[in-house]
C-alpha cells in the first residue's frame, strides 16, 4: 500500500505533530511503501521570512530522521525540491470548485482567529491534493484537523477522473481515534498558531516550564480529580501503555494526587523518552550539506515516481502538442 503524509516546518514540532502523524510514519514504513515529505511550501502561508523557513525546514528533517525515519526504506524530500507538484496543483485548481474550498474549517477557522486571509491560505487544500495525488497515494495518515482536507482531495480527483479517465487513485484519510486530536496546554487542539505546544527537543528548563503552564482546574490535593477532564491526563496518556494509563487513572480518582506532583512526572516522561534521539538530531543539524544529500537523494526518488504521474496529466491536458 502507497502511504503519504507531510508535515509543515512553521515552527517547532510538538507532540501534536509526532503522536498525531510523524510517529505512525515511522512505524508504516517498516510494512508500506511510504512517501514523507516536508511541506515548505505550504509553510509559506504562515512564514515570511526566508531564513526561519530554511531554518525549520532542515531542522523539520534532522527531527524526523533522527526520530527512525529511514531514507533507504522511504522516500523522504523536501516539497520544493520537487515543483513539480506547483503544476499539478494549478491542473487540479480548474477542477476545484471555489464552495468546496470555501467551506473547509481550517480556513475558516483561521480567517476567524484574525489571520489574514489571502489566496496561499485559501488554495492550501489544492496543493495539498496535488502532493497527494501526484504520487497515487492510497493512505493519508492525518490528524483529525486535516482529514476533510484528504475529502477534498478525493473530491477533486473523482472530478478529474471523470472528465479524463482514471488518472488518480483515490486516496484515504486514515485518522487514528486514539490520538486524533491531541490537546494542547489549554485543551484547545495542540498547534503551533495556538502558542499552545509542548514541543519535541526542547532543552530541559523551557521543556518543564511548557509542561508547567498546562492548565488545570482548582480541584484541591486530595480530592479526587477526573482524568478525562483532565489536559495532563490527556497528554501523559499519549506516552503510556494500557495498564499503565489505568494505574495512573485510578490514582486520580484515589485523591491525594496533586497537578504539580502529575506535571513533574509528565516532564520527566516527555524528557527521557525523546533524550534517546537527541544526539542524532545533534549530530544530522551539525552536518547540513550531509542532511541536504539525504534530502536531494529523496527528492530524486520522489521525482521518478512523480513524472509518470505529470506525464499522463500533461499528455491528457493538451499540455504536450
Ligand atoms: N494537536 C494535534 N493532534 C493530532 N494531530 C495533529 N497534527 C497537528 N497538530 C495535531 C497533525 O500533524 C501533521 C502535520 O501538521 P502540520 O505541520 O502540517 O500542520 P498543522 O496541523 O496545521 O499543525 P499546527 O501546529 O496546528 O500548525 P498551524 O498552527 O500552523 O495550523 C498533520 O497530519 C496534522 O493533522
Amino acid at each position: 500500500m502507497r502511504v503519504l503524509s507531510g508535515i509543515q516546518p512553521s515552527g517547532s514540532l510538538h507532540l501534536g505533530n509526532y503522536f498525531g502523524m510523524m510517529k505512525k510514519m515511522i512505524e508504516y514504513q517498516e510494512q508500506e511503501e511510504l512517501f514523507c515529505f516536508i511541506a515548505n511550501y505550504h509553510a509559506m502561508t504562515s512564514v515570511a521570512d526566508g531564513k526561519v523557513l530554511a531554518k525549520g525546514t532542515l531542522e523539520a528533517a534532522a527531527n524526523f530522521l533522527a526520530l527512525g525515519m529511514d531514507p533507504q526504506k522511504s522516500t523522504f524530500w523536501v516539497q520544493s525540491d520537487l515543483p513539480e507538484v506547483q503544476e499539478l496543483s494549478w491542473f487540479l485548481s480548474n477542477f476545484t470548485p471555489m464552495g468546496l474550498l470555501e467551506r473547509c474549517h481550517s480556513y475558516k477557522d483561521k480567517v476567524a482567529r484574525g489571520i489574514h486571509a489571502n489566496h496561499g491560505l485559501f488554495a492550501y487544500p489544492v496543493l495539498m491534493s496535488a502532493d497527494i495525488l501526484l504520487f497515487q497515494s492510497e493512505k493519508v495518515p492525518v490528524g483529525k484537523d486535516q482529514k476533510q482536507h484528504v475529502e477534498v482531495t478525493r473530491d477533486i480527483a473523482l472530478k478529474v477522473n471523470n472528465t479524463y479517465g482514471e488518472l488518480f487513485t483515490i486516496p484515504e484519510p486514515e485518522v487514528d481515534d486514539n490520538v486524533a486530536t491531541v490537546p494542547g496546554l489549554d485543551g484547545q487542539k495542540m498547534s503551533k498558531s495556538y502558542g499552545n505546544t509542548i514541543d519535541l527537543f526542547l532543552e530541559e528548563k523551557a521543556l518543564r516550564k511548557q509542561v508547567m503552564r498546562i492548565v488545570t482546574d482548582p480541584t484541591p490535593v486530595e480530592a479526587p480529580k477526573d482524568p478525562d477532564a483532565c489536559n495532563v491526563f490527556q497528554i501523559y496518556r499519549l506516552f503510556l501503555d494500557k495498564a499503565a494509563e489505568e494505574a495512573l487513572r485510578r490514582r486520580y480518582l484515589a485523591g491525594g494526587l496533586g497537578y504539580g506532583e502529575v506535571k513533574g512526572e509528565l516532564f520527566e516522561t516527555v524528557r527521557d523518552f525523546f533524550a534517546p534521539y537527541a544526539e542524532r538530531r545533534a549530530e544530522l543539524l551539525a552536518d547540513p550539506e550531509g542532511l541536504r544529500a539525504v534530502l536531494a537523494t529523496g527528492a530524486d526518488k520522489a521525482r521518478q515516481v512523480a513524472l509518470k504521474t505529470l506525464g499522463r496529466v500533461r499528455k491528457k491536458a493538451g499540455l504536450i502538442y
